[in-house]
């Protein structure tokens, strides 16, 4: 990197310490999407950890849906690493979609309380999810509008990371193949889906094919320009 390009990477680093540290401000939601084995865990971890490293304090924490430690998450667990008792398919698709909605809805509360203390929160799947996978499956009554509207009202992210891939190199990832979407191509329907629904006003379709960390560096820069734009903007409701 040239020393100009440096200079103001250090200047955007100083301005993002002293914003995020000094000011009181509501949190950021940052939601990270994409098709299996974009890499959304390893990025949601990295993006926490870059975070906090800028600023010297805690003002990012993560979440992940569907959250498995609840009662939904539990039921929701089952059906996906196919181990409910049956061949799997004892949860049928409408279910199965307001289930993982419920996982989400549940969580709102800590949510909407974490952000208004001014930490920011970086969550690995959202809605967007919901939607993609549930109207891949292609069966009657799942169109888009049945698959948003259970999720409408649910706090909407200030921006959506897409980590866009080609689905034969997300297969040929870590061990792809194991839970019950994991199919190739399905996964081409869910990312079509995805971008079916992309908002240009608050998503942002990136290469997830770069290495690690040229991703992690492309999207720190992402989120400290969208926390330095928060300040204090209102929550607003998902698809409303
Ligand atoms: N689902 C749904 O149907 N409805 C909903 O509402 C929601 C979800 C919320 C659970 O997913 C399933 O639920 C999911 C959608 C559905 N479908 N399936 N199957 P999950 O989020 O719990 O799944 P996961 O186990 O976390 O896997 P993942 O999300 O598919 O993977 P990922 O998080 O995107 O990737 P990763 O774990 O970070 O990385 C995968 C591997 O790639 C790993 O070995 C990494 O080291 C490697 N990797 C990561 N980044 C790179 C780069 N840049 N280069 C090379 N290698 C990399
Ligand atoms: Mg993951």
């Amino acid at each position: 990197m040239s020393s100009p390009q440096m200079r103001s990477l250090k200047a955007f680093k100083a301005l993002a310490h002293q914003t995020l540290v000094a000011t009181p401000r509501r949190g950021t939601l940052i939601v990270i999407e994409g098709v299996d084995r974009s890499g959304k865990s390893t990025q949601a971890a990295s993006l926490v950890a870059r975070l906090n490293a800028l600023s010297g304090a805690v003002t990012a924490v993560s979440m992940r849906f569907p959250d498995r430690t609840t009662q939904t998450g539990k039921l929701i667990d089952a059906y996906l690493t196919q181990k409910d008792g049956t061949d799997g398919d004892s949860i049928d698709d409408r279910t199965i979609h307001l289930l993982f909605a419920a996982n989400r809805a549940e969580a709102m509360v800590q949510l909407r309380k974490t952000l208004m203390t001014g930490t920011s929160v970086v969550v690995d799947r959202y809605a967007f999810s919901g939607v993609a996978y549930t109207h891949a499956k292609g069966a009657a009554g799942l169109d888009i509008e049945w698959c948003m509207a259970v999720d409408a009202g649910i706090i909407r992210p200030d921006v959506v990371f897409f980590l866009d891939i080609p689905t034969d190199v997300a297969a040929s990832r870590g061990e792809f193949g194991q839970e019950r979407y994991e199919r190739q191509d399905f996964q081409e329907k869910v990312r079509t889906a995805f971008l079916d629904i992309a908002d240009k006003a608050y998503w942002k379709i990136l290469d997830a094919r770069q290495s690690k960390d040229a991703l992690g560096e492309e999207m720190l820069h992402l989120a400290v320009t969208e926390i330095l734009k928060t300040e204090n903007k209102p929550l607003q409701p998902l698809w409303q």
